[in-house]
């Protein structure tokens, strides 16, 4: 357990929960900033350690019929940045889509939503996007989400110190979890913000019962910013998750590069070949790692088998069209508002609202 001397008590981390941290500061305090970042990395590194909480569900899923591994895992610190270096490939259009809708449509957006409101970033990573909404949409507090919090921190703390009139909390947890806020953060006029298509990670049922989750956290003026990759030709989706250079090959690698690393895990990352592509039937981009030949692997003493050519499924980036967004807002007890797309109809943000 960390301690934390009164000298830092201008931070008040809290523990909503092992593997999560909370850090809260109303006012740049300038003299502890270097003091206040030092306590939370240590608090962090406690929470990365702690992020397995899930090995048996690791173990089970490497053991089912289709071998499985939950994609939150991807986000250690070497994954958030091979992610953020896709978000610069040629090919992963996404994230430039949707730079341009919001640098483009920006007064309309601010227009629709309103300034003053709690923004609360679902899944922050280095919090520039919002950061980037600030000047339009004037957030009276902000709420950083991620998994990763060593990523959070340096962000937040970076941030603090251009905006020092907005209000900012920072929040490491797992929303896969559940989204529980701190009674600190106001529940009045509450936005969620939650761009970037991370919603195609959940499969449409559970895309619509996290939205629910979050309806239950806004009041009837709560409302939803939220971006989220459309249906388009099979090999832009095929290429935008198979790039050129191998980028996405080594972030999908990662996964058991990071298994070794934290779980003491034998993996062979060389025996293991990255494989993407559009599943026109499922509305989905799948990734998997394929086995190159029949091998096993040690676990923290448990032995995993996998035959050649077997594959173990990383992750499921869910695409939209209309009529698949509005039953999604529907199922989740809002009702879009409006909607923004980019010039080549890619992608979409759709302000959607608490009904
Ligand atoms: C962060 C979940 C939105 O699905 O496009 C990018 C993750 N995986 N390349 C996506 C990802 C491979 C990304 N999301």
């Amino acid at each position: 357990m960390l301690q934390l001397d009164q000298t830092e008590s201008a931070i008040d981390i809290a523990n909503p929960g092992i593997g999560s941290f909370e850090l809260e500061r109303e006012a740049p305090h300038r003299v502890q900033a270097g003091r206040a970042t030092d306590a939370l990395r240590l608090r962090n590194r406690q929470a990365v350690t702690e992020s397995w909480n899930g090995r048996e569900e690791l173990l089970e899923g490497l053991n089912a019929p289709q071998a499985w591994i939950p994609s939150k895992y991807f986000y250690d610190s070497l994954g958030s940045q091979l992610f953020d270096a896709i978000t610069h490939l040629p090919e992963y259009y996404p994230t430039r889509a949707e730079a341009a809708i919001f640098s483009r449509q920006i007064g309309d957006i601010a227009r629709a939503v309103g300034t003053g409101r709690i923004l609360i970033d679902l899944g922050a990573g280095n919090c520039e996007k919002a950061a980037g909404l600030f000047p339009a949409l004037k957030p009276a507090h902000y709420v950083a989400v991620d998994i990763s919090a060593t990523y959070l921190e340096t962000a937040l703390a970076r941030l603090r110190h251009r905006f020092p009139d907005i209000g900012m909390t920072g929040l490491g947890l797992d929303m896969s979890e559940g989204l529980s806020l701190p009674d600190s953060v106001p529940d009045a006029r509450r936005l969620f913000f939650y761009p970037g298509s991370s919603i195609g990670n959940f499969t449409p049922a559970d895309a619509a019962r996290f939205l629910s989750g979050l309806r239950r956290q806004c009041q009837q003026q709560g409302g939803l910013l939220i971006g989220v990759d459309l249906i388009k030709d099979k090999a832009i989706l095929d290429a935008a998750y198979d790039d050129a250079l191998g980028v996405t090959a080594a972030f999908n690698r990662n996964l058991l590069a990071r298994i070794n690393r934290e779980l003491g895990g034998t993996f062979d990352i060389a025996a293991f070949a990255h494989r993407a592509y559009y599943n026109e039937a499922e509305g989905r981009v799948e990734m998997h790692l394929v086995s190159r030949n029949a091998q096993h692997v040690l676990i923290d003493g448990y032995e995993v088998a996998f035959e050649k050519g077997e594959s173990i499924h990383t992750e499921n980036s869910y695409k939209y069209d209309d009529a698949s967004l509005s039953a999604l807002a529907e199922a989740g007890g809002f009702a879009i508002e409006q909607r923004w797309s980019d010039s080549k109809g890619y992608f979409a943000d759709l302000l959607m609202v608490a009904e």
